[in-house]
């Protein structure tokens, strides 16, 4: 008799008319075999799927190159189909799932002939973790099970925890013709079913990732009273050994892989890495939260990236314990068979193709890595990974960091005055777009809790959600915002960032234990500069001045912003946040 499964399998092959189906078993062995076929047989357009890099440099590392207009989330394309589109909420995209599947059939109709449908079985999270969830995604190119298997914990154990259930979630990915006119993102959230087409650029083709593990699993944490989240998990280690666990959400391409793996510029403090990018909260039995990482890997921007911003980055990436490290539209130095991007180390190499293969040399004009550029390695390869990585458990959170890219008003860092203002702190974050969706860059949107692009239901209701978690909380994290991102006159930015914002991680966490003050003002607390430890550090005066400056006359157009963002979701906004509004607006008067 077939498993639900099996039957399941089935039926997609029947849609889709793959030559072959294989099922992967996680094994290094089959990561081999899938390098070959990705070198040898698959191509994108006339291109080979993967090229081998310099392994004496880069152990274990692959090149890819995407399809040109595919090298970025696209938000305009990503639907929720849940048959209440109220419940989606203005912060989705809404198609009606009848209509969804009608199209999504159409267009993967015989999708895979002449291709290999991959059944990739994985665990997002610790297969031994209460909180893990059982997976399965079809996909028909090595590129995304490759990455699958670097990111997620792939094999045997999840299709032995699925068994005979048919509660399992579900992936159906195909790259399609890569046309941008047949590409979409469907999600069917109460049946736990990603369907994906047109496009294989990570956050698009990766489904256990954003798909499943932000938009889906938030909207089951709402159902079963846990939080997903778009948030680092990091250890943060004091001079005395003491370690505290905090999260920290900031929007995409603004800063959390790099401080997740922060190299301290104090002396006698380090991070300890968990996650770079999602965690999933849940309140422990002792009232505490509890924050695991439901992904294995890192896909992580590459521009920026060198011995001088993240280190210990560049260390995972020369790591080779794990089978293989991925670049995705990177530049490449065809002579040494070397990625290179933008804010590498060293001095820029003379034969350089970018990141869509044509000869490029350093101008003022165009980039060689597209700024969107990414790796994919294993966090096993992380040197400073924490040894709680594999908690079942996960680790109990001190602090909550929430942020935005702001190059004005919004200052270095604000501590809520409690969980409830915290909330609204979060809910009130305006950020500005980066290269990581397919949009302009640089305009100011409105991005609670960095998920505007991830909460897979309506956001008034997440706000109540999250109210509802902190009443369950014994022991509530503090919540903090932070901007390393504001700039002076010439365009500059003020704070220096990557090592230096243990500064003020340091900062919160003498919070964290009472033993600094602080000063109160409209927006939240903020530092006494004599509390921040800026030792070493050459920044005059005036601008750390600025860095903290609030101007309640800079604030009115946010309020409006804030405001319009917020009436959008009418009924479905939280009493609670309406009123920390009108005290804000007070307090600004
Ligand atoms: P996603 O993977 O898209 O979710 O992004 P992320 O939030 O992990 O961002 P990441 O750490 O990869 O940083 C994105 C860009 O911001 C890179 O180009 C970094 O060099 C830059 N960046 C990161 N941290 C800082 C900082 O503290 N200050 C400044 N000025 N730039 C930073
Ligand atoms: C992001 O865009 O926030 C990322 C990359 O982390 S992706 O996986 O494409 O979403
Ligand atoms: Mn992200």
């Amino acid at each position: 008799m077939a498993t639900p499964l099996e039957r399941w399998v089935e039926e997609q092959a029947k849609l889709t008319k793959p030559d072959k189906i294989y099922w992967c078993d996680g094994s290094e062995e089959e990561a081999r075999r899938l390098i070959e076929i990705g070198m040898k047989e698959e191509k994108i357009g006339t291109t080979p799927v993967l090229e081998e890099l310099n392994h004496k440099s880069w152990p274990n590392a692959y090149y890819h190159r995407s399809h040109p207009t595919d090298v970025a989330r696209v938000e305009h394309l990503t639907f929720i189909c849940h048959p209440n589109k109220d419940l989606t909420g203005p912060n989705n995209n809404w198609m009606d799932p009848a209509e969804a599947k009608a199209k999504m059939t159409q267009l993967s109709d015989g999708c895979m002939k002449g291709r290999t449908m991959y059944v990739m079985p994985y665990m997002m999270g610790h297969p031994s973790s209460p909180y893990a969830k059982a997976c399965v995604q079809l996909t028909d190119i090595s590129y995304v099970v490759l990455s699958m298997r670097i990111m997620a914990r792939m094999g045997k154990e999840a299709i032995d925890r699925i068994g005979n259930s048919d509660k399992f979630v579900k992936g159906l990915h195909s790259i399609g013709d890569l046309d941008p006119n047949k590409r979409f993102i469907m999600h069917f959230p109460d049946e736990l079913f990603v369907w994906s087409v047109g496009s294989g650029y990570g956050g698009n083709a990766l489904l256990g990732k954003k798909c499943f593990s932000l938009r889906i699993a938030s909207w089951l944490g709402c159902q079963e009273g846990w939080l997903a989240e778009h948030m680092v998990i990091a250890g943060i280690e004091d001079p005395q050994g003491q370690v505290s666990y905090v999260t920290i959400a900031l929007p995409s391409a603004c800063g959390k892989t790099n401080l997740a793996m922060l190299q301290s510029a104090l002396p006698g403090y380090k991070v300890w890495t968990l996650g770079d990018d999602i965690a999933w909260l849940n309140v422990g039995a002792d009232g505490r939260l509890y924050a695991i990482n439901p992904e294995a890997g890192f896909f992580g921007v590459a521009p920026g990236t060198s011995m001088k911003t993240n280190p210990n980055m560049i260390r995972t990436l020369k790591g080779d314990k794990f089978l293989p490290t991925i670049f995705t539209n990177t530049a490449l130095d065809t002579d040494n068979k070397e990625p290179w991007w933008e804010g590498m180390d060293g001095d820029t190499p003379r034969n350089l193709t970018d990141w869509q293969g044509k000869v490029w040399a350093p101008s003022k004009d165009t980039k060689g890595a597209h700024a969107n550029s990414r790796f994919t390695v294993s966090m096993y390869n992380c040197p400073m990974l924490s040894k709680e990585f594999d908690n079942p458990q996960g680790v109990p959170i001190s602090a909550i960091i929430l942020g935005g890219r702001r190059t004005q008003l919004v200052p270095l860092v604000t501590e809520a005055f409690n969980w409830q203002n915290g909330v609204f702190l979060g809910a009130r974050t305006g950020s500005e777009t980066t290269a990581a969706a397919a949009h302009q860059v640089g305009t100011l949107r409105r991005d609670p809790m960095a998920m505007i692009p991830f909460c897979g239901y309506n956001m008034g209701e997440y706000f109540k959600h999250w109210l509802n978690i902190g009443k369950r909380l014994k022991h509530p994290p503090k919540i903090f915002c932070v901007n390393w991102f504001r700039t002076d006159d010439a365009g500059k930015f003020i704070w220096p960032g990557f090592g230096d914002n243990i500064r003020v991680l340091k900062w919160m966490i003498d919070r964290v234990n009472n033993k600094v003050s602080a000063q109160e003002t409209a927006l939240g607390y903020l530092p006494h500069i004599k509390d921040l430890d800026l030792n070493g550090l050459e920044i005059s005066r005036d601008n750390i001045k600025k860095l903290f400056e609030v101007r309640p006359d800079d604030w009115k157009d946010e309020l409006q912003d804030i405001k319009k963002f917020m009436e959008q979701f009418g009924g479905h906004m939280p009493d609670e946040l309406r009123q920390e509004y009108r005290t804000l607006v007070a307090k600004l008067k």
